[in-house]
């Protein structure tokens, strides 16, 4: 069957999250028995033709005065759309989807952790190593081989050590570039994560920001400074990627603190650690306590944090 006819058929079973300032909804049900998540986010104002927003053609097709006062009114109205040029919506599907997929689009409380070089060591990386298997990573590696999205891809740099490639990520729509949204995705697989990083790769990183910024300012005449090039620690995925957005995205909490790191810092604190090998000091991001945030459904929070808060033995 077809994506298309595969959400057509998706039977609701009940909502994961909604977010009323974001405009996004998260839907949990069924195709053809097997689980799957619908992610809806309503897209931002086409701001190329603004002037057209009042025409009842290109602009407002319909409007229904609620009430005016004094000098106030507010209507409510629809708004001419296409899929393809001027969408109303961003639909997103994972089917089948795992229990893991679940748990990341349901609603859920918050907690800051603060991982020692110990707890990485102890429980982390055998999480990780969970989370490498089983398939998980088959969409980077779809990428990487060209088997999946090659036609989207900005820029390809194919050096086995140095190289990346450069490709809208899942989460843009592809046009409207205050939302841009683009992932990193590199050719090495010895980086799981920042916590693989030493001062050794700091040519790898330097060479990496050099090449994105210029792919993305040749593409899409965006200067360097209109741009957040961060790192997600936790990652979901443990294939070393980079997210490059626009700086007038709001991305929430995917992109502040407790989640994202500025791919900047990384480069610094890295140059730091090098100019400490001076004094004999081997250091590399394994050596850090890692602050960040948690959502109480992330196995993580389950299986290791939630265990060492409370004095008992993590189950990894
Ligand atoms: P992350 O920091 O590991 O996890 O980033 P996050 O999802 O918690 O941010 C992975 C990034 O890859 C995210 O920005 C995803 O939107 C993006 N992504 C995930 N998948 C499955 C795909 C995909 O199939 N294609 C593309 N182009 N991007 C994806």
């Amino acid at each position: 069957s077809t994506p298309e006819q595969d959400i057509r058929s998706f039977k609701f079973e009940r909502i994961l999250n909604q977010d009323t300032g974001r405009k996004t909804i998260n839907l949990l049900g069924t195709i053809s028995g097997l689980p799957a998540i619908i992610t809806a986010e309503k897209t931002a104002f086409n701001s190329t033709s603004p002037a057209s927003f009042v025409s009842p053609e290109q602009g407002l097709t319909s409007l229904n005065l609620l009430q005016k006062n004094d000098i106030y009114h507010w209507f409510m109205g629809t708004i001419a759309q296409s899929a393809t040029e001027n969408a109303a919506v961003k639909v997103n599907m994972i089917y089948p989807c795992t229990e893991v997929h679940i748990k990341k689009y349901s609603a859920q409380q918050l907690h800051m952790v603060v991982e020692t070089p110990e707890i990485y060591d102890k429980y982390i990386l055998k999480y990780i190593k969970q989370k490498t298997e089983g398939g998980r990573l088959n969409w980077v590696y779809n990428i990487l081989s060209h088997k999946e999205e090659s036609e989207k891809i900005i820029y390809e740099d194919t050096d086995n050590e140095m190289g990346f490639i450069l490709l809208p990520d899942l989460k843009w729509d592809l046009v409207t570039m205050s939302t841009l949204y683009l992932s990193v995705i590199v050719h090495r697989t010895d980086i799981r994560s920042i916590r693989d990083f030493t001062p050794v790769h700091l040519p790898f990183l330097i060479s990496l920001r050099t090449k994105v910024l210029n792919a993305v300012s040749e593409r899409y005449t965006l200067s360097r400074n209109l741009l957040k090039i961060y790192v997600h620690y936790q990652p979901s995925y443990y294939h070393f990627h980079v997210h490059v957005v626009h700086i007038s995205h709001d991305m929430g909490a995917s992109a502040t603190v407790g989640k994202a790191i500025l791919l900047d810092e990384v480069i610094q604190m890295l140059e730091v650690m090098k100019i400490a090998e001076s004094t004999g000091k081997q250091l590399g991001y394994k050596d850090l306590d890692m602050t960040y945030v948690l959502g109480e459904e992330h196995d993580l929070w389950k299986k290791v944090f939630e265990p060492l808060a409370n004095g008992t033995e993590p189950t990894i």
